[in-house]
C-alpha cells in the first residue's frame, strides 16, 4: 500500500495512466486524458484531488474514503495480469453501482480506489454507506470466466470532523486505512484523532531515541534487593529512566519496545552499563548489578563480556552483574538459550528468571534452564495477604525453588505485612516500595546505609 499525499496529487502530474510518452507532444486532449484511468475509466488521482478541491471550496462536508485491494499483487501473480485487471474493472464497476449521491470515485494506484462521498448528514451516515460499501465489494467479482472474492481494506475521514483542507483529509483516511491494514485488512475504519496523536508521539520518539542514548538521557535507577532475613542489601536492580531534554520523564514500558522495534536494546544497556560503573565507586564492593535484557541480548552481552569496551573507567566485572530476563519474553526459547546462559555463568554473571508465575512454559524454564535466582512475579506478591489461592501459589513457587535449590524473590513488596508473611514462608529475598522505590544514583549511598 502506498497511499499517501504524494501518491493522490502526485509531483509527477498525472501519475503512471497519464504520463505522455516520451517523445509526443502533450496537447490538450493529453490533458485531459490525464484525469483518467486507462483501465477502469474512473478518475485517476489527478482529477480525485481536483474534485475533491473543488468540494471542499465549496464547503460541501465531504467523507473521503480510500479502498485498498487486500494482497492485490498475490491475485495478480496467481491468476495473471489480464485477469487482475478485469478484477479492478469488477471492482470499478461496483463502485459505479452505488448511485450515491454527489459521489466521486477513482482510481489512485495499483489496487487502491477513492471515493467521495457527501457527509451532510453527519458520520453516521457515512458508516452506513461504508459498510454497505465493504459489503458489495466482498460480493465474488467476476474475473474472465473465474469468480473471484477479493477483500479490500477501506480507511474514511471527514471534514470538517477531521480535517479542514484536502491534505489533512488524505492523511486522517490514510491513517484510519493503515490501522486497518495493520490489523490484517477486510474491515474499515474511521480516523481516531487519539491514535493518530499517539502514533505521532511515538514516531517522535522513535527519532529522538537514539540521541537520547549518546546523549546520557537515559540513566540508571537503582532499586534494592533485600536478604529478608538479615535485612542487608543483595543487590541492586537497574532500571531505566529517560529523562528526555524538553518532555516530562519517559517511562521504560513506552521507550523499551520503541528501542526493540529499532534494535537499540544493546546499545541502550551498554550506556547503563558504563553509566552504573561511573555511579558505584563510593558503594560496598560486594553488591551485584541487576539488569533487565530480552533473550536475544545475552549474546551480546557475552561479546561484551569478552571484549569489554576501552572506556576509560574500565570495565564492570561479570562477578558483578546480574541478567533478568522476563519470563513472558523466553517463552519457548529456553533451548536455545541453554549455552547462552551457561557460558554467562561461566563469568560469573547471574541469570535470573524474572516475573515467574506470567506468560506460559514457566516451569519448563525452570526445569532446562540453570536459573541462579527467580524473581515471583508482583501480581502474587501484591494479592498475598488478602487472596488465600496467591499465597498458595506463592508456597508452591518457594517449595519448588527450594527443591531446585534456587533463590526466590518476591517482587512488589509494598507492606510488611506482607514482608513478614513472605518471609515467614520461606522466602529468602524481597523487592519493593515498602524498602525502596527505585532510586537515582545520589540516593543510593543513604540505600547502603540503611540496608547495611
Ligand atoms: O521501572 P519500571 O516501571 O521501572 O520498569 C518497567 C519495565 O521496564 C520492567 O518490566 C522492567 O523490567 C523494564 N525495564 C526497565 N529498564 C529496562 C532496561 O534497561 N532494559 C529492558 N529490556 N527492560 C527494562
Ligand atoms: O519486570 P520487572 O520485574 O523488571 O519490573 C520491575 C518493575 O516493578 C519496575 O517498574 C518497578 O518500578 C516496579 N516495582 C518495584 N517495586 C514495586 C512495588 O512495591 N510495587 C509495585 N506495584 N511495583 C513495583
Ligand atoms: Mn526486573
Amino acid at each position: 500500500m502506498n497511499t499517501g499525499l504524494t501518491h493522490i496529487f502526485g509531483k509527477h502530474g498525472a501519475g503512471r495512466d497519464g504520463h505522455p510518452h516520451q517523445g509526443e507532444r502533450p496537447d490538450l486532449e493529453m490533458f485531459r486524458g490525464m484525469r483518467h484511468d486507462h483501465v477502469t475509466g474512473l478518475s485517476n488521482r489527478h482529477g480525485f484531488g481536483e474534485a475533491l478541491e473543488r468540494r471542499l471550496t465549496a464547503g460541501h462536508p465531504t467523507a473521503l474514503v480510500l479502498i485498498d485491494i487486500d494482497q492485490f499483487s498475490t491475485i495478480n501473480a496467481v491468476i495473471g495480469h489480464r485477469q487482475g485487471d478485469q478484477i479492478l474493472l469488477a471492482i470499478a464497476d461496483r463502485l459505479r453501482g452505488l448511485h450515491a449521491d454527489h459521489t466521486h470515485i477513482a482510481r489512485l494506484g495499483d489496487d487502491e480506489f477513492g471515493l467521495l462521498l457527501d457527509a451532510t448528514h453527519g458520520l453516521q451516515a457515512v458508516e452506513a454507506a461504508v459498510l454497505h460499501l465493504l459489503r458489495t465489494l466482498t460480493q465474488p467479482l467476476a474475473a474472465g470466466l473465474d469468480e473471484v472474492t477479493a477483500s479490500s481494506s477501506l480507511g474514511v475521514a471527514l471534514t470538517p470532523t477531521h480535517a479542514l483542507d484536502a491534505e489533512g483529509l488524505i492523511r486522517a483516511a490514510t491513517a484510519a486505512l493503515t490501522r486497518v491494514k495493520a490489523a490484517g485488512g477486510g474491515s474499515w475504519r474511521v480516523f481516531d484523532p487519539h491514535h493518530d496523536i499517539a502514533q505521532q508521539a511515538r514516531t517522535q520518539m522513535k527519532a529522538d531515541l537514539q540521541a537520547a542514548i549518546q546523549a546520557g538521557e537515559i540513566v540508571p535507577y537503582y532499586q534494592p534487593i533485600i536478604d529478608l532475613q538479615t535485612g542487608r542489601m543483595l543487590s541492586l536492580e537497574v532500571l531505566a529512566r529517560w529523562h528526555h531534554h524538553e518532555r516530562a520523564p519517559i517511562p521504560p514500558d513506552i521507550f523499551i519496545p520503541l528501542a526493540e522495534e529499532m534494535d537499540l536494546e544493546t546499545p541502550l544497556t551498554t550506556s547503563l552499563m558504563r553509566r552504573v560503573l561511573a555511579d558505584q565507586h563510593d558503594w560496598p564492593p560486594h553488591l551485584t548489578f541487576a539488569f533487565n535484557l530480552s533473550p536475544g541480548q545475552m549474546r551480546d552481552v557475552i561479546s561484551l563480556i569478552r571484549n569489554p569496551p576501552a572506556w576509560p573507567e574500565g570495565h564492570l566485572d561479570p562477578r558483578r552483574m546480574e541478567i533478568e530476563i522476563a519470563a513472558v519474553a523466553l517463552g519457548e526459547e529456553a533451548d536455545a538459550a541453554r549455552d547462552v546462559m551457561a557460558e554467562l555463568q561461566s563469568h560469573g554473571t547471574r541469570v535470573v528468571l524474572d516475573d515467574f508465575g506470567t506468560g506460559t512454559a514457566n516451569i519448563t524454564q525452570l526445569r532446562q534452564l540453570p536459573f541462579d535466582r527467580v524473581k515471583i512475579d508482583r501480581s502474587f506478591i501484591l494479592d498475598i495477604a488478602h487472596d488465600p489461592r496467591a499465597e498458595a501459589c506463592v508456597r508452591g513457587m518457594l517449595t519448588l525453588g527450594q527443591s531446585l535449590n534456587i533463590d526466590m524473590v518476591a517482587e512488589a513488596i509494598e507492606t510488611q505485612e506482607n514482608a513478614n508473611l513472605l518471609a515467614g514462608l520461606g522466602c529468602r529475598f524481597g523487592q519493593g516500595y515498602l524498602f525502596s522505590r527505585p532510586v537515582p544514583s545520589e540516593e543510593v549511598a543513604s540505600l547502603c546505609h540503611r540496608y547495611a
